[in-house]
């Protein structure tokens, strides 16, 4: 799965190069080729956003800009182009899965006010939103995408951690315990020290749903219904 990322702040995608998913960089499973759109700025300043028309705070990024930086992406032709923006749907795992059947995402980031309409009209697909508040930029919301995506590219996520998670879909995580046996006078459930798979999985399932349950009911009602 390929990732264009056309964005004013590159070096922030650092971030989503850490662990699983530098390692599926390495295995070029992903590969995530970011687009400096102040590259594309015709002015000797460099130059990439402009006062709003109408009035008002902020900049509003160039539309011939933007465009520029989307026309240097070979096969842009056969991409899904993805705005991110709190005035798309937002983004939850079952659009995550379909996302992940695709060969090619061109991520969109807009700072400050955010882009031009008429570059987005041209070249966007869908737009999409991570939550219901405002962030500086699409640049986080990207590497959110890109990182949930991931996980479902075969060969990212290790077998035994997909089929856990099939087991459990649409519940919260049964809690997770390690070495020491007492920490802080607290105790492992001694089911999890049994060896009894049967009834450690039992055991599990019976916490998701207690979770999910407590913490969030309109999940479990879901799962309810699905089952
Ligand atoms: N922004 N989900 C404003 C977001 C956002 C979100 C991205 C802030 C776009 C121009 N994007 N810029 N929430 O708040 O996706």
């Amino acid at each position: 799965m390929k990732f264009d990322v056309l964005t004013l702040f590159p070096e922030m995608f650092q971030a989503v190069k850490e662990s699983v998913i530098g390692k599926a960089i390495e295995k070029e499973l992903i590969d995530i080729n970011l687009i400096n759109i102040r590259d594309f700025s015709k002015d000797k300043h460099k130059k990439v956003d402009d006062t709003p028309y109408g009035g008002g705070a902020g900049m509003v990024m160039m539309p011939d800009v933007v465009y520029d930086a989307y026309c240097s992406i070979k096969d842009r032709e056969n991409a899904k182009v993805i705005y991110l923006s709190p005035q798309g749907k937002t983004l939850n795992q079952q659009k995550v899965e379909s996302l992940s059947k695709e060969k090619h995402i061109i991520l969109l980031c807009g700072h400050y006010e955010g882009i031009d309409q008429r570059v987005i009209d041209e070249i966007v697909d869908e737009e999409i939103s991570i939550g219901d508040y405002v962030l500086t930029g699409g640049e986080l919301p990207a590497m959110v995408l890109i990182d949930s995506v991931s996980r479902y590219i075969e060969g990212v996520l290790n077998e035994s951690s997909i089929e856990e998670e099939s087991f459990s879909k649409g519940l919260l995580e049964y809690p997770q315990y390690t070495r020491p046996e007492e920490f802080l006078g607290r105790t492992v459930p001694d089911v999890l020290k049994s060896g009894h798979h049967q009834n450690i999985e039992k055991w599990r399932k019976e916490q998701a749903i207690k979770i999910t349950g407590e913490k969030r009911p309109d999940l479990l009602k879901k799962f309810e219904d699905a089952e």
